[in-house]
């Protein structure tokens, strides 16, 4: 049986880690694609995470190239062309080069592999996906933005800190857009089953959900040049897992709307069922007054950056 074929589109930070983290794995063989001045880097990457395996094992191969022709009938596509923010950037600013990248990679997606899973990161993301999906007429199941589940996360990371247990013990989720609008549902966050609003005292929760809001803002301060890359690669990876294997997990990410939660023709961060069919359905849940009009927020900032594609 043939082993998946991954591309990755953006051979960066964040596509680096992302072959390493699918070879660690054997999700399947690996390809990281770059433009023709990056060929080099991405080959040499390439050949780095392919020496690393004797030390860990993995079966795959990885390889890289700038040549579309490599990446005929691959089954799973992860984007992250394009540039990252900046220290005093949001990511909005991001849009005239990312938009016109993301044309080019959504036609040339479309000619090597109709029938493949795509997962976008390049930011704007919430208007990136949509111009994905918009220039590939690509099926809605098939095409997805990774954002919810890194925010998500953020924010787990947090409350484990403040309250000093494990991680793994946390459930919540995070929706709306990957902006500074995103909408973390305190109300129905759990540390091990016990809701988390019997935890934390409200003042103190808020502070933890405006840090998770600008949690990305905070890393590209600290480091001065470009933006995280370790745990965006992680989260795409686990959506990239969910379809690859099947594994039918509920993560919350940018899907498209289409009556869910009153929203419709927007890609926005919505707890999403991935499975070998894709995105296979939103699960929608009863918002309260508070959560209907944060969503409404959030959504008017994605529809804002959405208008400017001209898509
Ligand atoms: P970086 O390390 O600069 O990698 C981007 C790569 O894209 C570079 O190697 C470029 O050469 C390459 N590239 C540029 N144009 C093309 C093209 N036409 N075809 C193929 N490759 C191209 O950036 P990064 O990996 O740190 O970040 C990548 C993107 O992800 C940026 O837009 C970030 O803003 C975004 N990002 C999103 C999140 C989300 O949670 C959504 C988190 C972190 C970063």
């Amino acid at each position: 049986m043939n082993k998946p074929k991954i591309a990755l589109i953006g051979g960066g930070q964040i596509g680096g880690n992302l072959a390493l983290l699918a070879a660690q794995k054997e999700l399947g063989d690996v390809i990281i694609f770059d433009i023709p001045q990056s060929e080099g880097m991405v080959k040499g990457k390439a050949l780095d995470i392919t020496q690393l395996a004797p030390h860990d094992g993995y079966d795959v191969s990885i390889s890289g190239t700038s040549n579309w022709d490599d990446l005929k009938n691959s089954d799973v596509f992860i984007i992250t062309a394009g540039i990252p923010r900046k220290p005093g950037m949001n990511r909005e600013d991001l849009l005239d080069i990312n938009l016109g990248i993301m044309k080019d990679v959504a036609d040339n997606v479309k000619k090597q592999s109709p029938d493949s899973f795509v997962i976008v990161i390049s930011n704007p993301l919430d208007a990136m996906v949509y111009a994905f999906h918009k220039v590939s007429g690509f099926s809605k199941n098939k095409v997805v933005g990774m954002a919810g589940a890194l925010d998500s996360g953020r924010f787990r990371s947090f409350i484990a800190e403040e309250l000093n247990c494990s991680v793994q013990d946390i459930s919540c989720m995070v929706l709306g857009g990957h902006g500074d609008t995103m909408v973390p549902i305190t109300r129905l966050a759990t540390v091990g089953g016990v809701p988390l609003e019997d935890l934390i005292d409200p003042k103190r929760l808020e502070e933890i959900v405006n840090r998770t809001r600008f949690a990305g803002g905070e890393i590209v301060k600290l480091f001065g040049k470009g933006s995280a890359f370790y745990a965006p690669a992680q989260s795409a990876i686990e959506m990239a897992e969910s379809y690859i294997r099947d594994k039918k997990r509920v993560i919350p990410c940018a899907s498209l709307c289409e009556g869910e939660f009153g929203i419709n023709g927007y890609f926005i961060g919505v707890p999403s069922l991935i499975s070998s069919n894709g995105v296979e359905r939103i699960l929608e849940f009863e918002l309260n007054d508070r959560e209907k009009s944060e969503l409404n927020n959030t959504l008017e900032a994605v529809k804002k950056t959405v208008e400017e594609t001209g898509l």
